[in-house]
């Protein structure tokens, strides 16, 4: 039978990149729909009628909605490359890790961008602490997948975000001397020739975030 996959997302989100990362690991053809969050389609609002967001996966007519449920269905769905672990106590630790970075993290993250002065500050200093829980997490492996990108490598792309967004703000919020083992996880996720594929151009990301963010005070 045909297969036939689409993605609803939208071009900065991290999400979105959750997907088609998923997607292109596991060599799966999809067809993009670009959604303008505004103005969300009818397809969209069919599809997701719950949450009304993106991304959303439609697999042969069928749709799957929130980015880490995409994750596992694709894993499951397409057997070869496997993104979690087989193992269940390693999965279940990576669904940990994956839901500590969307619970926590991510919207300390939404936060930081929108906040001004000691509130601010009190952002980036919950943000660190998380980040350095990571970094205990992630030890000495390559990727929190160990070898190559896993479930939580994935789910961790909005620290990819995160630099993006403070380089364009003058902020300094993950830097090599506070988090070297982050900034060389980092480093080695950007220069994966699969994740490289799914990131927009830097500098369309960046005056972006200019444009929407930059009227925050800098905190270092
Ligand atoms: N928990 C959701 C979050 C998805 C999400 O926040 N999507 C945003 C774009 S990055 C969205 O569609 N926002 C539209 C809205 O809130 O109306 C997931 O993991 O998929």
């Amino acid at each position: 039978m045909t297969e036939e996959v689409k993605l609803f997302g939208t071009w900065l989100s991290v999400f979105n990149r959750r997907i088609e990362v998923a997607l292109k690991l596991k060599g799966v053809q999809f067809e993009y729909i670009e959604e303008n969050l505004s103005n969300k389609s009818p397809a969209l609002l069919k599809y997701n009628p719950v949450h009304k967001k993106i991304p959303v996966l439609v697999h042969n007519g069928k749709p799957v909605a929130e980015s880490l449920v995409i994750l596992e269905y694709i894993d499951e769905t397409w057997k070869h490359n496997p993104i979690l672990p087989t193992d269940p106590y390693e999965k279940a630790m990576a669904r940990f890790w994956a839901k500590y970075i969307d619970d926590k993290l991510w919207p300390a993250l939404t936060k930081v961008w929108v906040s001004k002065g000691e509130e601010q500050k009190g952002v980036i200093d919950e943000i660190q602490k998380q980040l350095k829980t990571l970094e205990s997490e992630l030890k000495e492996k390559k990727f929190f997948g160990g070898e190559s990108l896993g479930f939580v490598d994935i789910a961790a792309n909005v620290i990819v975000w995160l630099v993006v967004a403070q380089e364009a703000l003058g902020m300094e919020i993950l830097t090599e001397e506070k988090f070297p083992v982050l900034h060389g996880w980092h480093q080695r996720l950007v220069d994966d020739a699969v994740f490289k594929e799914c990131m927009p151009p830097r500098d369309r990301q960046l005056s972006f975030v200019k444009v929407r963010f930059g009227s925050s005070t800098p905190s270092k």
